[in-house]
């Protein structure tokens, strides 16, 4: 495969990932700046590889699923969406194309407000109807949601018959900052930016839910602007504006590029004052028959552009680094700095990343620092004047020991991260118990992500091995778990306690220690005391266990996090050996069959010792079986061998031949 294919397989996976993040779950963790400009960016070479054009490709259909809960809405007329630009050049060009065609062209100019579109509908001045854009021509009713936006006038004194009208709905910044500081008093997710928490507001099922987040809106076109009697689309505007409705504004109407640029400078400035997030301008022609004359491509109406803004930057003094425990245990450093206002909120920390990125800039607590959040979400340190550090700033040095739980901390090899050790780290606690209970680990049935979170929430389970102290009382309380779910997690968990060492070992999760080298180690030695017992040398002897593996294993075998763990886990009766490893080869090639009651052992513990000397167990007697091992009131199978010739052994003869 060539690299341009390779290259646009991987825009195409990474921007429907970004897609899913933003559309579906709320949750952007680019900016749309970023988006847009990959997406841009796969347009072009699509434009130009047509052949490598994937099916799936985020280019290829308009996202924006229509959710359940609310009806759907066929728009009467299209919601259209907008052109982007990124530079005065391609305003010039716009400019061009527009005064080929119409040389007394003029625009108007407005401000691209940070929300999302909507649609009303007033019959006979009465609003009736409101909906999201969804797809462009199938959206969702929200129309109980949207009468509590107290900016829509339920009523205007209109002639008009019919009148649609398209806005932005968004959340004031004052607004936005207040829902966040509750969201994080609760414990509740924040929203990444106003515009998420607009959207999440308006798809509440419950419009009071959404009546609460106080949200606002600004109209910006009306769809039916033709029928409706007007000739331009300033127009229209004015008559909203008389209507009681909020438009966009300022917006002017000007026939000089060099005005639009100079609009574009002068809001830029203002950014910071507005009420709400503008991630651009739009620029519009004015003349309603124009438009129509130059009509929309596939998605695009051809007489609008929206130049969007780049990202915001701003310098800032840095306060403070401070260490935060991801879910993965790696140690991220953050910048805790002076606050500032940016992409319409306030903000005062932003990732540093890791120990590189802080040394390979220098960046040392007292400097000041360049920050920008590009469009609106995650907040970045861009760079550092070293110019006005303060006299005795140090360089800045990870923690030894995890800022959470107090674990020694690591860094692997060729990596930049730090990693917390702490078996029972709280930071690391949900993804630590769901490696735990999972199915290549401790299998315990059930246990999914969901319930160990319930579990972890109510406080009934705080490490892995309180899994063994769960009553099945306190399980059924949870909301949803009926007696029966309840009980079948305790038998799960109960049965857990025999699993063999090798799954054990990679239930613990040390990093590194694979399904693989838990199944070596756990051969090799047998047991967790003969494990705990090695030293870091034997440990990097052992065939597939390179030399940092094993000073990841021995660490954690020996610290107190990972001691505290394994007491208490062999505390609960968890089985701490392995059962089936491998002692020999010296039964290669014998097949035995098992048969009455063995007094030494149970039979599957024999079965396990003939297999862990490389021999064979069947459960029927035949030509090719070379022994069947008898025990009391043996049976059938015994005269079977019998008369097959079969050799036939005690126990006792077992033993003999296992010991030889
Ligand atoms: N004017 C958004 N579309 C807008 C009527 C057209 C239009 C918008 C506008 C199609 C605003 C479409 C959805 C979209 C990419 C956004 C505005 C605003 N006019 N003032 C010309 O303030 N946000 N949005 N597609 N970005």
């Amino acid at each position: 495969m060539d690299a341009i294919q390779k290259e646009m397989q991987e825009l195409t996976k990474q921007l429907l990932y970004h897609a899913n993040r933003y559309y579906n779950e709320d949750a952007p963790e680019i900016s749309d700046f970023e988006y847009d400009k990959m997406q841009v960016h796969l347009r072009e070479l699509e434009a130009k590889y047509p052949q490598y054009a994937l099916p799936d490709s985020p280019t290829q259909r308009v996202i924006g699923a229509v959710l359940t809960g609310f009806e759907e809405v066929h728009h009467p007329y299209p919601m259209e969406s907008l052109q982007d630009v990124f530079s005065y050049d391609e305003i010039r060009d716009f400019d061009l194309r527009m005064k080929e065609r119409f040389p007394a062209v003029e625009y108007t100019v407005e401000l691209k407000i940070d929300g999302l579109s909507v649609c009303l509908e007033y019959d006979d001045g009465r609003f009736v109807l409101g909906a999201t854009r969804g797809d462009g021509r199938v959206g969702e009713n929200v129309t109980e949601n949207l009468k509590t936006v107290f900016d829509i006038p339920m009523q205007i004194e209109t002639d008009i018959p019919r009148l649609w009208v398209r806005g932005e709905v968004y959340m004031p910044v004052k607004v936005f900052e207040r829902l966040n500081a509750q969201r994080e008093a609760a414990g509740e997710q924040l929203f990444a930016n106003p515009r998420n928490a607009a959207a999440g507001s308006l798809r509440q099922l419950d419009s009071s839910i959404c009546a609460q987040r106080k949200l606002s809106i600004f109209c910006f076109n009306v769809q039916n602007a033709r029928e409706a009697g007007f000739s331009t689309h300033s127009e229209s505007l004015e008559y909203l504006k008389r209507m009681g409705c909020k438009v966009v504004e300022p917006f002017i109407v000007t026939s000089s590029v060099d005005e639009i640029i100079a609009f574009i400078e002068r809001m830029g400035e203002r950014r910071d004052t507005l009420p709400c997030g503008i991630d651009g301008i739009v620029i519009k022609v004015n003349d309603l028959a124009a438009r129509e004359a130059l009509g929309s491509t596939a998605k695009v109406p051809r007489w609008a552009i929206a130049y969007k803004f780049p990202p915001e930057e701003k310098t800032a003094r840095l306060r403070d680094i401070v260490i935060q425990v991801g879910r993965t245990g790696v140690l991220t450093p953050n910048a805790v700095f002076d606050p500032v206002r940016l992409a319409g909120t306030t903000v005062s920390r932003a990732t540093l990343h890791n120990l590189d990125f802080i040394r390979q800039r220098d960046i040392r607590v007292g400097d000041s620092i360049l920050v920008r959040k590009a469009g609106d979400i995650i907040p970045e340190v861009l760079g550092v004047d070293h110019s006005q550090r303060p006299e005795g700033a140090q360089p800045f040095e990870m923690p030894k020991t995890c800022p959470v739980c107090g674990a020694p901390v690591v860094q692997e090899e060729g990596e930049a991260a730090f990693r917390c050790t702490g078996a029972e780290c709280p930071a690391q606690l949900l993804r630590s118990i769901t490696h735990f209970a999972s199915r290549d680990a401790m299998d315990i049935d059930g246990l999914g992500p969901a319930l160990v979170q319930t579990l972890v929430e109510e406080k009934l389970v705080a490490s892995p091995a309180d899994l063994y102290s769960l009553r099945a009382a306190d399980v059924e309380m949870i909301d949803r778990m009926g007696k029966k779910s309840a009980q079948n997690l305790i038998s799960a968990v109960e049965k857990s306690k025999g699993n063999p060492l090798s799954r054990l070992l990679f239930a613990f999760g040390i990093r590194q220690v694979g399904q693989k080298a838990a199944q070596v180690l756990a051969g090799q030695f047998g047991t967790l005391d003969a494990l705990c017992a090695a030293t870091e040398e034997q440990l990097t002897q052992i065939p597939d266990i390179g030399g940092i593996t094993a000073e990841n294993i021995f660490t954690w075998l020996h610290s107190p996090q990972g001691e505290h763990l394994m007491r208490r886990l062999r505390e609960a009766g968890v089985n701490t050996t392995e059962p089936n490893r491998q002692e020999s080869e010296k039964l290669s090639g014998f097949t035995f069959v098992l048969t009455g009651t063995l007094s030494r052992y149970t039979r599957q513990e024999m079965t396990d010792r003939i297999t862990r000397n490389g021999g064979k167990v069947s459960g029927s007697v035949s030509k090719k079986t070379s022994y069947v091992v008898a025990g009391e009131d043996a049976g059938s199978k015994l005269q079977k061998a019998e008369s097959l010739g079969v050799p036939v052994l005690t126990e006792e003869e077992m033993e003999k031949l296992l010991e030889e």
